[in-house]
């Protein structure tokens, strides 16, 4: 069985980074390690959260894995705390990552525009240089302004979409893959393009409502599909329709859109599809 680790925060209610990632990893068959960067109450779009940063524990943590001789098929970065704990993941990296396994990196630190209240002005640079160190990079369109120095918009064409990819793959990634892409109302998508000029992109549906946490989910699914032997395309695209199909299932819920969606149910599902699309491969 592969194992990965993920390094994200423990946000304690609120279905965002571990709290997502754990499950969804552990149920596509793949085994979830943890290096939790921070314990939050709750996720930092509550009203209230508390934060107890735990960056002092990446590197005695990481010690303890090297004197094990721990290794990692995956290595999966969300949610950083803070610009110095961003410099220590480049650091764990360096020591964890290589040939043998893939970095994925989904700088989430930003929506609609718009940094999250807890970052700094200091933190998008620091993001860029994780992303520098990651096989793909997963990005919304605010990130991947945030990340390039590139103008944040809503419209758009194709050319702006491709300028954007070509400045996130000059931060050294591999593959830049850029979610929520839209160029029709009805439409959303991602898009990516590798360092050989491989072109993909993906559109399902666009959902009438959104909700907090679903970037974490659609990343930890992405990796888990990867991990499974999915190509990064196939894994995107599983993805897409997992979190639709969530969105979908989270439509009658009376709770507020910051307690994210109702994936718990839809495991099955993503089970099933998974197992279909392993099987058509072959
Ligand atoms: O979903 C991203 C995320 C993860 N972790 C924490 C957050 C957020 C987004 O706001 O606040 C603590």
């Amino acid at each position: 069985m592969k194992r990965i680790v993920t390094l994200q925060d423990i946000s304690c209610v609120g279905r965002c980074s571990i709290t997502v990632a754990l499950p969804v990893i552990s149920a596509m068959g793949v085994e979830c390690g943890i290096l939790p960067t921070a314990v939050l109450s709750n996720h930092t779009m509550f009203k209230h959260f508390t934060c107890k940063d735990l960056s002092d524990q990446i590197e005695p943590i990481s010690d303890v894995w090297e004197t094990e001789g721990i290794s990692f098929d995956g290595i999966y970065t969300g949610y950083l705390a803070s610009a110095e704990q961003c410099g220590q993941v480049c650091r764990f990296f360096d020591r964890f990552s290589g040939e043998g396994n893939l970095t994925l990196v989904d700088p989430a630190m930003a929506d609609n525009g718009k940094l999250y209240l807890a970052f700094g002005e200091d933190f998008p640079a620091a993001m860029a240089e994780v992303c520098g160190k990651a096989d793909v990079i997963l990005p919304n369109i605010t990130e991947a302004s945030l990340l390039t120095g590139m103008p944040y918009r809503t419209s758009y064409d194709h050319s702006y979409i491709r300028e954007l990819l070509e400045r996130l793959l000059e931060l050294g990634c591999g593959t830049a893959a850029l979610t929520g892409v839209s160029y029709e109302p009805d439409k959303l998508g991602v898009a990516y393009l590798d360092r050989n000029g491989n072109e993909f992109s993906y559109f399902t549906k666009k959902c009438a409502q959104s909700y907090h946490g679903t970037g974490d989910l659609y990343a930890s699914t992405v990796l888990g599909g990867l991990m499974r032997g999915l190509d990064l395309g196939q894994s995107l695209a599983l993805a897409a329709d997992f979190v639709v199909a969530c969105i979908e299932a989270t439509a009658e819920s009376k709770e507020p859109r910051w307690y994210g969606v109702e994936f718990e149910s839809q495991i099955p599902l993503l089970c099933r599809m998974l197992e279909e699309r392993l099987g058509e491969r072959e």
